[in-house]
């Protein structure tokens, strides 16, 4: 199946933090790299006042890994980068949201798929048709489409910074 994850550091060494999360995604099998989105910096949305700027990307994968396997694994990615949950929206070192896996639908909170808030987010959208022109988010639409419909002045390229595949 098709896979697209979404990666966010607003904490620490933010494109350390990416870095680390794409390596450790890709480190046991189930998963296989297909591509990684160019870096953006990002305003925040949502939470609490004065945060700092985010680092935003997208993976884009093939798997055979349940979504529930999947999410574990987006998890333990999370925990190895010290997130520490606190405040929901708040800032954190490394989150990791699945956006999509195949064409599974799922409203169950602990693993809402698509992500409910994906066809809203330039910072996911945009990422991801950078590496995926034609993807396209089941139920919601081609993500071109999505994109057309939202301001994307709070999400900047990163030239300077360039994630690699995973080691
Ligand atoms: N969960 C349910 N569905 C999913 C899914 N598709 N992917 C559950 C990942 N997790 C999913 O997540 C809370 C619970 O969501 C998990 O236990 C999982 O079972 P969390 O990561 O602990 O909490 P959170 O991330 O603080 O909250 P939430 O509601 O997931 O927020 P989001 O949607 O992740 O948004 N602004 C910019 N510019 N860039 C960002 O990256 N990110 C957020 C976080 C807000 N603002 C941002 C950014
Ligand atoms: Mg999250």
């Amino acid at each position: 199946m098709k896979t697209v994850l979404a990666l966010g550091s607003n904490l620490g060494r933010r494109f350390q933090t990416l870095q680390g999360a794409v390596d450790a995604l890709f480190d046991a099998p189930g998963l296989t790299f297909v591509a990684v989105s160019p870096v953006y910096e990002t305003d925040p949305v949502g939470g609490p006042e004065g945060q700092r700027t985010y680092l935003n990307a997208v993976v884009l994968a093939e798997t055979t890994l349940s979504p529930a396997t999947l999410l574990e694994r987006a998890q333990s990615a999370e925990a190895a980068f010290g997130r520490v949950r606190e405040e929901r929206w708040g800032p954190r070192t490394l989150d990791i949201d699945l956006i999509m896996v195949g064409d599974t639908v799922s409203d169950d909170p602990e693993l809402t798929l698509p992500h409910p808030l994906a066809h809203e987010r330039a910072f996911v959208l945009l990422p991801w048709s950078r590496i995926d022109p034609e993807g396209e988010l089941p139920g919601k639409g081609r993500i071109a489409d999505l994109l057309a419909g939202l301001d994307q002045r709070g999400v900047r390229l990163r030239p300077d910074l360039k994630l690699q595949r995973p080691d």
